[in-house]
């Protein structure tokens, strides 16, 4: 049984980041983390799409994380928060004097009748969201030859929400070089009611998504696969979940998501299971000496690294500020990213804030199709993560808008 300054739980893209930036503490902070492998989840969609090769998103955990600090490679099973205390699986208790929790978001694969069974076993039920089978996706693609190629998006908060069109477009454009696209209908089946939450890039998906000829089906919630028969079947949710079978030679399955079970019943969470935190300031409504940052928390932003990263600056200096008897001053604002790739080397740069408003970073309209937003997402941010974000070196894009947006402003003002 140990006792840490401060105890992160989880060492995905939340927990390494604050780590770095609390390396300086040495052996009195620790990551408690099961995984010996950290994974880089953006580039999956790439993966999928047969762009990258699956082992640019993975790194041995112990080279991502600071080697200053301590990495107790376990699981965390119980929260006491009451006692500032920790039990992990193999029986052993931490204690802390401050917690940050960094869990990330529970895949339920489980909650789809037959599903697993169909991953397992028909080589053209895909989903990129999983390393176990991310690998599946791109030959999959390549022995399509027409029928239906059916994309899911489920009736739960998930990572990365545009993630599950993303690999739509890539497969539509790929069908077309294989010239099996003229015999097949590519339909997206979302328990959503639109296409994407901000209305400028829901604008600017359905364009592409009409150009394209993709059917889109509303309120359509995947709730079983039989691979035996090759059918998905669906809930209409605006008509008393009543079940519309469709036959698929080709599905890309967003499963269904919810916080980690181990999280759900600890006295962390909301009545949804989140984390509970203050939504500005990342500190716990209940414990001061909580915070919390990713995919795990109550924090009403569009779930994606690109959050994580300012979350993880603003939690640091709110920390820090906490540990120093200050109050915490440093305010969130909700800012998410999320690249829309829609084709090989073209992508809408969505970047958004809690009131769904865009707060772009290009002094140029990300609304529309563009290369150099390809290009970002392809070159740029792996090596932004790696190489500056996972040394608690990047804490969102907020300067760099600044200074490429000061000549516009500057002009605009004095046009006023
Ligand atoms: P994670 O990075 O998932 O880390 C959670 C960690 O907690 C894991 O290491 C896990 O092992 C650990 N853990 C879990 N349970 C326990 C426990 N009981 N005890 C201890 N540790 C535990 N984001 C973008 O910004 N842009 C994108 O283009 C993008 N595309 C994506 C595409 C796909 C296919 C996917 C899957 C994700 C994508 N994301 C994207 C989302 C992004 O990867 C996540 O939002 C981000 O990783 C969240 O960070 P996190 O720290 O909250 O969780
Ligand atoms: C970002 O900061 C980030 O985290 C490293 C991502 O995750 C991979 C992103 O996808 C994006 C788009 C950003 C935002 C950064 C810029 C420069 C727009």
């Amino acid at each position: 049984n140990s006792k840490y300054k401060v105890v992160i739980v989880g060492g995905g893209s939340g927990g390494c980041a604050v780590a770095a930036k609390l390396s300086s503490l040495g052996k009195s902070c620790a990551v408690v983390e099961p995984s010996d492998l950290h994974y880089y989840q953006p580039i999956w969609t790439l993966v999928g799409g047969g762009l990258k090769g699956f082992q640019s998103s993975v790194r041995p955990m112990g080279q991502v994380l600071p080697s200053s600090i301590d990495w107790i490679q376990d699981k965390a099973v119980k929260f006491d928060p009451e006692n500032n205390n920790l039990e992990l699986s193999s029986g052993d208790k931490v204690k802390y004097d401050y917690l940050v929790v960094a869990m990330g978001i529970q895949l339920d694969y489980d909650k789809v009748n037959g599903l697993v069974d169909a991953l397992e076993n028909d080589p053209v039920v895909v989903s990129n969201y999983t390393p176990r089978w991310v690998n599946k996706t791109f030959p999959a693609m390549q022995g399509f030859r027409g029928g239906n190629a059916i994309f899911t998006y489920p009736n739960t908060p998930i990572k990365c929400a545009g993630a599950p069109q993303k690999i739509m477009y890539l497969t539509e454009e790929f069908l077309r070089t294989t010239g099996m696209r003229e015999n097949s209908n590519i339909i997206f089946n979302t328990a959503q009611g639109v296409i994407f939450g901000v209305k400028k890039y829901a604008d600017a998906l359905q364009k592409v998504i009409q150009s394209r000829n993709i059917q889109v089906n509303y309120k359509h919630n995947l709730v079983s696969v039989d691979h035996k028969e090759r059918t998905a079947v669906f809930a209409n949710l605006d008509k008393d979940n009543e079940l519309v079978p469709f036959k698929y030679n080709f599905l890309h399955v967003t499963p269904p998501m919810s916080s980690p079970d181990v999280l759900k019943k600890s006295p962390l969470v909301n009545e949804g299971g989140w984390v509970d935190l203050h939504k500005h300031t990342l500190q716990h409504v209940k414990f001061s000496n909580v915070f919390g940052l990713g995919d795990c928390t109550s924090l009403p932003n569009s779930k994606t690294a690109a959050a994580v990263a300012v979350q993880c600056g603003i939690l640091h200096k709110n920390l820090t500020d906490t540990m120093e008897g200050k109050k915490p001053t440093s305010l969130y604002n909700g800012y998410a990213s999320c690249p829309l790739i829609t084709s090989r080397e073209k992508c809408i740069l969505a970047e958004f804030d809690y009131n769904l408003q865009p707060q772009e970073t290009l002094p140029i309209n990300q609304g529309v199709e563009r290369k150099l937003a390809y290009g970002m997402k392809a070159y740029l941010m792996p090596e932004l993560y790696w190489q500056v974000m996972m040394k608690g070196k990047w804490n969102g894009p907020a300067t760099i808008r600044k200074v490429l947006h000061l000549g516009m402003s500057k002009s605009s003002k004095l046009q006023a």
